[in-house]
């Protein structure tokens, strides 16, 4: 059976990097697919967000360079809420320079994201040496590595041979890439690639710069393993309407996976 149609505990088999099993183990856990991107500026309001949408996902995809005010005690407090409400840790830093650049980046600077950040992605466009960079900082500290094949954005350079580019470089490091960023299951019938799937809102098409919406169900039917949600689920204001929301794309997910894999 492909991966579309194989339960999240079924596919732990066909994966060996500790940050992918670990997610597969912690969706299983909490049956949720649901990754919330906490897209918003101040520590106070990221760290509200946070503790407000945890007990519903399995995953928190961060953008820790918007922060104001970032600091230390903000990777502290995120580390910690990561353990009182189980859920792993995305960088969404979409790196995009030569291995040597992309090395410093990963494993220095105020952030050190790697010390932190189970999963981050890359664009393809610099060739395999940025995947082998971020592979010598990450592999070591059992990270995973999501690869931009697809993007959600209207009049995206990343289809056709560009995608189909993403896969292949892939497979040259199975090991630390564990998956893409796509709009649907990626890959031959007999590889399993985590997909994580951005652009999912309930009742919205689109932004007003480029963003395009699908529903949970869609993007899910299409094969997303995960799916992230940011506006939808912070933007509705105090903690318990993003708590709310944020158990909402919950369901919505897993109902769209059951059916899916038929259970
Ligand atoms: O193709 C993409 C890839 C990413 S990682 N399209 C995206 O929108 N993203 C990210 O997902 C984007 O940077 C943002 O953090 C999130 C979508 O946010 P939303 O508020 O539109 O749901």
């Amino acid at each position: 059976t492909p991966p579309h149609s194989q339960t999240y505990s079924s596919r732990l088999s066909n994966h060996t990097n500790p940050a992918a099993r670990a997610l597969l183990q912690c969706i299983e856990r909490k049956r949720s697919n649901l990754c919330v991107s906490v897209d918003v500026s101040t520590k106070a309001r990221f760290l509200e967000v946070v503790d407000a949408v945890g007990p519903s996902v399995c995953l928190i995809k961060t953008h820790m360079d918007i922060l104001e005010d970032f600091d230390a005690d903000l990777l502290e407090q995120l580390q910690a809420l990561s353990k009182k409400h189980d859920f792993l840790i995305f960088e969404d830093r979409k790196f995009a320079d030569i291995g040597n650049t992309v090395v410093l980046q990963y494993s220095k600077g105020t952030q050190r994201i790697a010390s932190w950040s189970h999963l981050t992605n890359a664009h393809i466009v610099p060739g395999p040496g940025i995947i082998s960079g971020l592979a010598s900082v990450g592999l070591p500290l059992g990270r995973g590595l999501l690869l931009l094949a697809e993007m959600s954005s209207e009049g995206t350079l990343a289809r056709g041979e560009y995608t189909d580019a993403a896969v292949r470089m892939a497979r040259g490091a199975r090991e630390f890439v564990v998956g893409f960023i796509a709009q649907r299951r990626l890959g031959e019938e007999g590889e399993d690639w985590l997909i994580l799937t951005p652009g999912v809102q309930l009742g919205a098409a689109g932004d007003t710069m480029g963003q395009q919406y699908n529903t949970p169900s869609k993007v899910v039917g299409e094969g997303a393993d995960v799916i992230i949600v940011g506006r939808g689920v912070y933007a509705k204001g105090g903690k318990e309407e993003v708590r709310a929301e944020a158990e909402r794309y919950r369901r919505e997910g897993w109902a769209a996976y059951e059916k899916r894999v038929g259970i």
